[in-house]
């Protein structure tokens, strides 16, 4: 593994491309670049395995709210998924077989985190410092993802706690909770997974919600082996099959993005499934969400409810005021001890501390240029500024209705044309023009207004402090691909590596 030849002498090296992450972004890019015939990559990766938030999210419970069949890559398709919505161990294995199949591990450097990135306009490399040594890049590309920052809430004495404390994605599994008294703190995809999966075996749970979030039925079943084996025999099966559910989850763009009245059909469901599993009218009141839904991630779950209906269970919706050694103080004066604390409160997502170690050309790092023009960039790929960089899963890229891959792929199929063109046109910088990247914005920021994410009534992650939405793509998912079908280089300033041509050192590309 070219980690070990890394090791020893933490000297610089030069690559062509370096990507930045390992999970289904990274990794898809990584396969891509391969697969295009760029032998000159590597990818860093700061985990000692491939996988991203499918790797560090290993609480109990874990599962996937997107059924697997669309939560693949398309070019590698799993007629073996055990269920409709697999769980965290079969996702990473799939990851892992798929680096595998694809013969791309050698190209990583794992346990190597990226701590600086800084623009070189002299040379016209990017210098990235690691944990492992440095790297110069003539192309790097940011695959560290929006969910992988854990957020801890800054709550009063939380370093005083004397009991076990952890994040949801950083799960302690030397943390034995049977017969403990557990507080769990969010109620938001994550924690409506770990609650019914944690209640069964703890003395007590109590459950600190902020806000009540919308849960849909989950209609998770196992698969036949039947199904598999026709999905893994019987030609285009499996494609149709993907392509409908990709269209049944498409159609809710129109409520999401569209016209946010039409999310009454939803919301109905919702509120049947509400009043179905919790019997209790006092508990009701409790869980049941003032927003408009859809305005937060809308999430599925047949167990949820019926967890919160356990006698071990209560739901506590009164602020913390304080966490002391051995308990947690809430707002009306209530001291309640516990032993463990689960802290499911999310992840820095407009706020990321990665953007603090990326330096572009004018010495401005990315979090102080999001912080003074908001988090912005263009086709959620590119960001002006920060030459011969790219991103995957950048700004405006997320979804609150379907499969994140699917985007991912529609990235990767324009990075990697971006990787052709500059080989090819012998560039040596492209930096999205300004003037362009605004007026993206603004036709995105345009069609986000009637969005239910901006005006369901709901505080969330998906909008900045300047309360725009910078982390959803407003519309089908279909138009983000049509739109990264090629590399657009009038969008970009460029400027020729013609020197370098005329001496014969432009052979990045092998012909593969
Ligand atoms: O985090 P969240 P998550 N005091 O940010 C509360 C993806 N995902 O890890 O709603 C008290 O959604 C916060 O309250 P409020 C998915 O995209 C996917 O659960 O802000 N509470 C909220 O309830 C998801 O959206 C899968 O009022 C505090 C919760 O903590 C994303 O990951 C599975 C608080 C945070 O919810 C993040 O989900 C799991 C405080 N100081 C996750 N701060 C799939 O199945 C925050 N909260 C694919």
């Amino acid at each position: 593994m070219v980690s070990m030849a890394l090791g020893s002498d933490r000297e610089s090296r030069h690559v062509h491309v370096l990507i930045v992450g390992s999970g289904f972004s990274g990794l898809g890019m990584a396969i891509r670049l391969a697969q295009q015939g760029v032998r000159d990559y590597l990818v860093l990766e700061r985990g000692n395995d491939v996988g991203g938030t499918w790797r560090d999210n290993t609480y109990p419970g874990a599962a996937c709210d997107v059924p697997s069949q669309l939560y693949s890559y398309s070019f590698a398709l799993n007629p073996d998924w055990s269920r409709s919505f697999s769980k965290q161990p079969e996702i990473q294995r799939y990851i892992q077989g798929v680096a595998d199949r694809y013969g791309v591990r050698d190209k990583h450097i794992f346990d190597c985190e990226m701590t600086e990135a800084r623009w070189d306009s002299d040379t016209a490399h990017w210098q990235v410092h690691t944990s492992k040594g440095t790297f110069t890049a003539d192309i790097l590309i940011s695959a560290v993802g929006a969910l992988c920052e854990p957020n801890l809430p800054d709550i009063k004495g939380i370093n005083t706690f004397q009991g076990k404390v952890f994040h949801s994605a950083r799960w302690d599994h030397e943390a034995d909770l049977t017969g403990k008294r557990v507080a769990v703190i969010g109620t938001g995809a994550s924690a409506i997974q770990i609650v019914p999966s944690i209640a069964p075996k703890v003395a007590r749970l109590d459950l600190y919600q902020r806000t009540a979030p919308w849960l849909l039925p989950r209609n998770d079943r196992p698969y036949t082996s039947a199904e598999r084996f026709v999905f893994e025999h019987v030609p285009g099966v499996q494609r149709l099959y993907r392509a409908g559910i990709y269209a049944a989850r498409e159609a809710q763009v129109i409520g999401l993005a569209k016209f946010p009245p039409a999310m009454l059909v939803l919301e109905t469901i919702a509120r049947a499934k509400l009043r179905s599993q919790v019997r209790d009218s006092r508990l009701r009141e409790k869980v049941t969400p003032n927003f408009r839904i859809g305005c937060k991630r809308m999430l599925v779950s047949n167990d949820y409810y019926p967890a919160l209906g356990r006698d071990n269970v209560d739901v506590v919706t009164d602020g913390i005021a304080e966490i002391r050694a051995g308990s947690i103080v809430t707002t009306d004066g209530a001291e309640r001890e516990v032993d463990a604390i689960v802290v499911a409160t999310g992840f820095h997502v407009t706020d990321s501390p990665a953007y603090e170690t990326i330096t572009g050309r004018d010495g401005r790092t990315l979090a102080e240029v999001f912080e003074a023009e908001g988090q912005q960039g263009y086709k959620g790929s590119a960001i002006a500024g920060y030459p011969n960089l790219f991103f995957l899963l950048g700004p405006n890229v997320g979804l609150g209705h379907t499969s994140i891959v699917y985007m991912i792929e529609s990235q990767i199929a324009y990075i990697a044309d971006a990787v052709a063109t500059i080989d090819r046109r012998g560039l040596r910088t492209v930096e999205v023009r300004k003037d362009v990247q605004d007026s993206f914005n603004r036709t995105l920021q345009g069609k986000l207004v009637r969005s239910v994410w901006n005006t369901g009534g709901c505080a969330s992650w998906y909008l900045d402090k300047y309360g725009n939405n910078t982390t959803l793509w407003p519309d089908f998912t279909f138009r983000f691909r049509k739109l990264l079908e090629k590399f657009d280089v009038p969008a970009y300033e460029t400027t020729t590596r013609s020197r370098d041509i005329e001496a014969g050192a432009e052979s990045k590309v092998v012909a593969g």
